[in-house]
């Protein structure tokens, strides 16, 4: 069954057992603590020193279980490791724009700050980690923005810093739609109008980080009601025009000024800890809170494996690019893993020459690849690309490291990814980070080359029924030994030296 908004999502969470709720943790460190010991659950916070109970905060969300991120998406899967990528993305093929409604209020008006009350310190914003610049309202938000040419509204998370009840820092990285937008208004030398949802339920967040790709006039909004199953219902904030969701927790709407900027940051980053740099800000204009609100922030421990945003690949990512992939025309893919946006793996039926060129290329540059992407491996059908065993094998015993590699230059990147500041002046282009930042990015063919003598590289095993002879001979002495066709036993005791 459907769920409306944030508090009938937690409902259900309750019912699965999936909230963990702490009282009294304090809003500087301590809840982040908390959330990280709490591991894979979610953390509901409430009784904050120094705040109203009742004014909460929700660490972490929907994603990082796949039970609940199937409550989010009104959607579920028996499937497993590539089969539930490729169901996830089968899924996103059904895709059809389902428009917000307009509504005239709902219950986020229940409380609306104006003038000179406004202070968004209202809401126990949390100190997440002690190297941070300070209190980060936006890590679990969407911000929503108006194109100035187009009119078309976007959806997209950029973490918002607290620099005073009033002010707040706003960090879209080069590339990002939010970003674009900005840029235009620049241009054009007039305030941004900006609304940011910083209370919102997981199918919002989901919706805003997803990478959405804009065919036509779809939206993130439209996406939105497509996964909840029902259109969302906004109205026009009173400040900007711009919609504001009626059913979510906490609204701040407010401008940019198109000619200043403030120092923002640090901020530790799903790359590490990210240095200080100047980036617009939102002077705030008007609040508005459903009774009880509940902040929805990102906390926790940074993302090293196995942090949450470690080494393994995530399905969604995954399967936006093996969509894009086929949809560029890309033959023969067999399965896709996206780990940590950094490693995109691939593997391919490789019938012709020059195919598994093709697919590492359009990986690491379809729109759901490019951003951030440092290392695409191609390998052959038989390997998992979830399997990081398999994959490395494949790039060790696979290739001849000349032909496989290939470097591309001039990608799209992020200042957040060049965590050594020294490198803009090192590289051997020219690099003025305020302007435009680059990466290069490494293609990794392991594919068995079609030239090679297909005798070359045969895969070594021992028979399943010669193992099962021998297990019925030696099991009492073997045990059960390892199962029929692991690898680990090929080339066992010495191998091809
Ligand atoms: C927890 C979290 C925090 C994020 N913070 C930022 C951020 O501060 N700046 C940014 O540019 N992207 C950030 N992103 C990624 C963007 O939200 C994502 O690229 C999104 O698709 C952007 O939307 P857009 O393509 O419509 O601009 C974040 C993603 C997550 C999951
Ligand atoms: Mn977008």
């Amino acid at each position: 069954m459907a769920y409306k908004d944030l508090r009938g999502w937690l409902e259900k969470m309750d019912e699965m057992n999936e909230l963990v709720r702490i009282n009294g943790a304090h809003w500087n460190l301590e809840a982040g603590a908390v959330t990280a010991l709490a591991g894979n659950r979610m953390v509901l916070f409430d009784e904050f020193p120094g705040y109203p109970p009742g004014y909460r905060v929700l660490a972490s969300s929907s994603r990082d279980k796949k039970e609940r991120f199937f409550v989010t998406a009104n959607w579920s899967t028996e499937a497993e490791g590539l089969a539930l990528t490729r169901a996830w993305l089968d899924r996103l093929r059904e895709f059809k724009p389902v428009p917000p409604k307009w509504v005239d209020s709902g219950p986020i008006k229940e409380n609306i700050i104006r003038g000179d009350d406004v202070d968004v310190l209202r809401f126990p914003v949390p100190i997440r980690h002690e190297k941070e610049a300070g209190r980060y309202i936006g890590t679990g938000h969407t911000v929503i923005l108006k194109d100035p040419d187009t009119g078309r509204i976007n959806l997209g998370t950029y973490r918002m810093q607290v620099h005073d009840g009033k002010t707040l820092g706003i960090h879209a990285s080069e590339g990002k739609d939010g970003r674009i937008i900005l840029d235009r208004y620049k241009e054009l030398g007039k305030p941004c109008p900006i609304v940011a949802m910083v209370g919102i339920d997981p199918a919002t967040f989901f919706a805003s980080i997803a990478h959405c790709v804009h065919l036509g006039d779809v939206t993130e909004l439209d996406f939105l009601g497509w996964l909840k199953g029902q259109p969302e219902e906004i109205f026009a904030g009173e400040f900007t025009g711009l919609p504001i969701l009626a059913n979510a927790e906490i609204a701040i709407e407010g401008e940019i000024p198109p000619d200043k900027l403030r120092m923002e940051g640090p901020f530790a980053e799903w790359v590490g800890y990210c240095q200080p740099r100047e980036f617009p800000f939102v002077n705030v204009k008007t609040i508005y809170h459903r009774n009880d609100p509940i902040l929805t922030v990102a906390l926790g421990e940074g993302s090293r494996p196995p942090g949450k945003a470690g080494l393994r690949s995530d399905f969604r990512t995954a399967a936006m690019i093996w969509d894009q992939m086929e949809r560029a025309g890309v033959r023969g893919i067999k399965g896709v893993a996206s780990n940590s946006r950094r490693l995109i793996v691939v593997s391919i039926k490789n019938m012709y020459a020059g195919q598994s060129r093709q697919a590492g290329l359009i990986a690491s540059q379809c729109h759901a690849g490019a951003y951030g992407n440092a290392w695409v491996i191609v390998v052959d059908e038989d390997i998992d690309p979830n399997n990081t065993t398999d994959v490395l094998w494949a790039v060790l015993m696979r290739t001849e490291p000349k032909r496989a590699l290939q470097v591309l230059e001039y990608c799209w990147a992020s200042h957040l990814i060049i965590q050594d500041p020294s490198y803009v002046q090192k590289a051997d282009y020219a690099m003025r980070p305020e302007k435009a930042t680059y990466m290069s990015r490494v293609i990794i063919d392991a594919c068995k080359p079609l030239e090679w003598a297909p005798s070359w590289h045969e895969d070594v095993h021992i028979k399943p029924e010669l193992k099962v002879q021998a297990l019925k001979k030696w099991g009492d002495i073997l045990g059960s030994g390892p199962t029929p066709g692991d690898r680990s036993v090929v080339g066992g005791g010495g191998g091809a030296v």
